[in-house]
């Protein structure tokens, strides 16, 4: 990092920019359209060779959206939604990355990207009311907005194994994995790390390899994604309503259309409430088990009802009793980690070279050269794949660390937890804006309509500040104070802070323990910017200088 609060030293650049964008995934891409759309130039810088962001990086076998995929798509454009055509319910890591290739073509959108290029730091300049920003190829851009489009999960978490470089054979990360096919045929692979990353490879990893060892600190909570082909017809009859169906999504609470029902888990018989589990296990997929009640998320006794019944069928699904027993979750309250959807996950350690290391009963004790070692004994293996997470929400932007006003640092700014308003913006970060930051419903909702609001928004925001010749937007420290109150006040009333989760920060050692993601839905959220936006931009401070 420079000790300059201004990185780059050039003058405000020479194309005049005005808009610097972090980022070519989802929301680059489409911050790039938008911002053409207004007359703006603008840029986006990609620290990878390709655009797609986690679906360029996330390669790894398996890798699958949670979504379906009729969801899991742009629709600021009715024709390109009318288009495109998924193959499966829910998209594989290629299939979308062929999607967001298709869009950036459409929109002619790869002109405004550079690839290669990581933006490594970032100033405010106040004298010219400009941000600087320098890569670690060593060039300099000037603009005078920037938009930090990281991702959420973007920055792989250190993953605080010992004796890492002792080990003799192939190491992958999931959120790092190689273009090229990693053959696993006749391989003894180690695989540690069982969030959603690790049990979506496990079982492909499985069809191949001749042994996997699973090493699991926390046993989690996974749903059948009962992903299928998307049968003849099903698409069209989606197409004929599809933009009722938007509209449903950005009105629901997690950005996917239909609502939560609403009663209580526990005002229903015993029988019910199980037809009920049973009806979202085979069809429901991960939000449809979640909305089955109305407090699933906020009630423990409640709660407890559908983690019951998911570990009754972990127990049907593994033969082995003692192994089925250390797959069950009980460290924390389903829901409050980011649960999985898998496809035979549990089934895979019925076969003959999968076994499962419970490391709560044999502590994990580094790498070896020749396996992975734990408290009791040596795991011998030929690769090594981390599926061990991300420093989640805050990573991207405290990599960058950008330098605000009065030389104002983004980690010192966040050193007790990540402040934003509506998780946009960050007071002392003037013209600075975040696409689902923290503060905003962002992962715990579908991201692609979360990411078109905060872009939408963003960009309507910038269009007003030029209309009203304001150079200068800041977010209010007063009004970001009670947003991040409220956001708190708001996740204390849920099951969430009971788990040591990402979404606590609680996987990062050191990371203060914050709730990130704002739990309040995406259907209130939503109603709040648009009266921010009415209000003129109550909450920000937009100015000459
Ligand atoms: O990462 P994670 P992920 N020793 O943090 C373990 C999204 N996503 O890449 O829980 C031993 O969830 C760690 O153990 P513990 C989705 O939002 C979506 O899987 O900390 N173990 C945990 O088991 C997801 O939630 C999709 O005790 C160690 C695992 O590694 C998010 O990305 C697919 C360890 C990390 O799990 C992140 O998922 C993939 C250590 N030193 C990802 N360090 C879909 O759309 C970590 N662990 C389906």
């Amino acid at each position: 990092m420079p000790s300059s609060p201004h990185p780059a030293t050039s003058p405000a650049s020479p194309d005049g920019l005005d808009v610097l964008v972090v980022g070519a995934g989802f929301a680059g891409l489409y911050l790039l359209h938008r911002l053409r759309g207004l007359g703006l130039r603008a840029l986006a810088l990609e620290a990878g060779s390709g655009i797609g962001g986690t679906w360029y990086w996330n390669r790894y076998p398996g890798a699958r959206c949670d979504v379906e995929s009729m969801d899991y798509s742009y629709s600021f454009d009715p024709a390109l939604e009318q288009e495109w055509s998924w193959t499966r319910r829910y998209p594989g890591q290629a299939e979308i990355l062929d999607y967001i290739e298709h869009v950036a073509d459409r929109f002619d959108l790869r002109r405004d990207v550079r690839t290669d290029t990581r933006a490594t730091a970032a100033a405010w300049d106040g004298a010219d009311r400009v941000w600087r920003v320098c890569t670690g190829g060593g060039d300099a851009f000037a603009a005078r907005y920037l938009v930090m489009a990281t991702g959420c999960l973007s920055v792989p978490k250190a993953p605080g194994i010992d004796g890492l470089e002792r080990f003799q054979g192939r190491v992958f990360h999931t959120g790092r994995w190689p273009h090229e096919e990693v053959d696993f045929t006749g391989r003894r692979v180690a695989v540690i790390g069982t969030g959603s990353s690790g049990i979506q490879a496990v079982p492909v990893i499985a069809e191949a390899a001749a042994e996997v060892t699973v090493f699991q600190r926390t046993a989690n909570f996974s749903l059948p994604a009962n992903d299928r082909p998307l049968a003849p017809g099903e698409q069209d009859a989606v197409k004929r309503r599809y933009r009722e169906r938007r509209a449903q999504a950005r009105r629901s609470p997690t950005g996917i259309p239909g609502r939560k029902a609403d009663r209580s888990a526990l005002d229903v018989s015993e029988e019910e409430r199980t037809a009920t589990y049973r009806e979202a296990w085979e069809h429901g997929g991960l939000f449809g088990m979640l909305r089955s009640y109305n407090d699933l998320t906020t009630d423990a006794d409640a709660n407890a009802t559908a983690a019951d019944f998911i570990r009754a069928r972990i127990a049907e699904a593994v033969d082995d009793p003692a192994t089925a027993e250390a797959l069950a979750p009980r460290s924390h309250p389903f829901g409050t980690k980011r649960p999985c959807i898998d496809s035979g996950y549990f089934g895979t350690f019925n076969r003959d070279g999968v076994r499962l290391v419970d490391l709560r009963a044999e502590p994990l004790a580094g790498a070896a050269p020749g396996g992975v070692a734990t408290a009791r004994r040596e795991y011998p293996a030929d690769d090594l794949v981390l599926a061990t997470g991300y420093d989640a929400m805050t990573g991207a932007l405290t990599a960058v660390d950008p330098c605000g006003r009065g030389g104002l640092r983004l980690r010192e700014a966040w050193a007790e937890g990540p402040a934003a308003h509506l998780g946009l913006a960050v007071a002392g970060f003037p013209n600075m804006f975040t696409v689902t930051g923290p503060g905003s419903p962002s992962v715990l909702s579908n991201m692609v309509v979360s990411i078109e609001q905060h872009v939408e928004w963003i960009t309507g925001l910038i269009a007003s500040a030029r209309e009203r010749g304001a150079e200068v937007v800041e977010a209010d420290p007063e009004a970001q104070r009670r947003w991040v109150a409220h956001v708190q006040e708001v996740a204390g009333a849920t099951l969430f802070p009971r788990a040591a989760s990402w979404y606590m920060g609680a996987n990062v050692p050191g990371k203060p323990r914050v709730f990130m993601p704002y739990p309040g839905g995406v259907d209130v959220y939503r109603d709040v910017l648009e009266q921010v936006e009415a209000s003129g931009y109550e909450g920000f401070r937009l100015s000459r200088a």
